[in-house]
């Protein structure tokens, strides 16, 4: 059977990293796209020289040119630019829905049949942007956020409670903002849920609340700490994840931002909710029960979302 083709849109560092990982885990031929010349060339010959050292047969290539990533099987988007100081969110919406506009025709052009899966940022808008430009079937194109999101609740709770994070099964919904909504009820740690880890004494009440506080600020933590970037080793390692549970068929359940068609009250916007990634794209989405609070911040959430595609569609009347 031929190989998988891997096309990533954009190479800078998460786009660099996730052609690291594919060529390490052999998960296709990988193709690194990005408007930047010599870039993608000398980072995809980076890595093939490095799969003589790790024993990886697959193709790597650098391109500039979207007829590169013809019949990609799936493609990941990390291209655009990143915001910064004393631009405004809006300047940043403007220009990386230019970016999506370009991504979305040379998809659709050359890899109409691919998965894909989108990372930029501000990620629930761009992914619904990228979705109608590329005019791909709405369950072939989705945002990765949720996976990060989530390995971030997990991880914090893995550090608090000492136990395996392989164990742990944590769950963020909503948008990939800070008011994103982390699951404590359905989150669970060697199975139980949260609230009642905190009743048989594995971490107290304050101790959670930290965590969830710092799960929204996650990817602030980082940009805090690198000053000149954002984080890059999870999120490329999130979109792998959802790469290859479409590649190998195998269902798994992942939050990620689908597009919606009723669930959870709401139709026509991608948001953050647990889905079903398998040889179809998004197969299904599952809906968790919410209470009121829940329900609330869920609300706030999809609010920030609906806000971005209105400032999307003022910017580009043609959405
Ligand atoms: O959870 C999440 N979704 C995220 C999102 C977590 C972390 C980072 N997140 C966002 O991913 C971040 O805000 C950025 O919007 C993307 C990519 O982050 P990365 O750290 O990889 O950014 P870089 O290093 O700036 O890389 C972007 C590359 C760079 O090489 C540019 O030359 C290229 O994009 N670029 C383009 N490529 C193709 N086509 C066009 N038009 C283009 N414009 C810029």
């Amino acid at each position: 059977m031929a190989r998988a083709k891997i096309a990533l849109i954009g190479s800078g560092m998460i786009g660099g990293t996730l052609a690291h990982i594919a060529a390490r885990e052999e998960l296709g031929d990988v193709v690194l796209f990005d408007i930047t010349e010599g870039v993608p060339q000398g980072k995809a010959l980076d890595i093939a020289e490095a799969t003589a050292v790790f024993g990886s047969d697959v193709a790597l290539k650098g391109a500039n040119d979207y007829a590169d990533i013809a019949d990609a099987d799936v493609c990941i988007v990390t291209a655009g630019v990143p915001r910064k100081p004393g631009m405004s969110r809006d300047d940043l919406l403007g220009i990386n829905l230019k970016v999506m506009k370009a991504v979305g025709e040379g998809i659709k052009k050359y890899a109409p049949n691919a998965f894909v899966i989108c990372i930029t940022n501000p990620l629930d808008a761009m992914v619904w942007a990228l979705q109608k430009f590329s005019g791909l079937p709405v369950e072939k194109v989705v945002g990765m956020a949720g996976v990060l999101d989530s390995a971030r609740f997990a991880y914090f709770l893995a550090e608090k409670t000492g136990i395996s994070v392989e164990d742990i099964h944590a769950w963020t919904l909503g948008g990939h903002g800070d008011d994103m909504v982390p699951m404590v009820r359905h989150s669970t740690v060697g199975g139980l849920p949260l609230p009642e880890l905190v009743a048989q004494g594995f971490l107290t009440q304050d101790e959670l609340d930290a965590i969830v506080k710092r799960t929204r600020g996650g990817g602030g933590e980082i940009v805090a700490l690198l000053k000149t970037g954002s984080a890059f080793y999870a999120p490329a390692e999130s979109g792998i994840a959802m790469a290859k549970s479409y590649l190998s068929d195998k269902k798994r359940v992942l939050p990620v931002a689908a597009f919606l068609n009723g669930e959870y009250g709401l139709s026509g916007l991608y948001v953050g909710v647990p889905a079903v990634i398998g040889k179809d794209g998004v197969e299904k989405v599952i809906e968790f029960s919410t209470n009121e609070d829940e329900k609330a911040m869920f609300k706030k959430s999809v609010e920030s979302v609906q806000g971005l595609i209105a400032a999307c569609k003022e910017i580009d009347p043609s959405l």
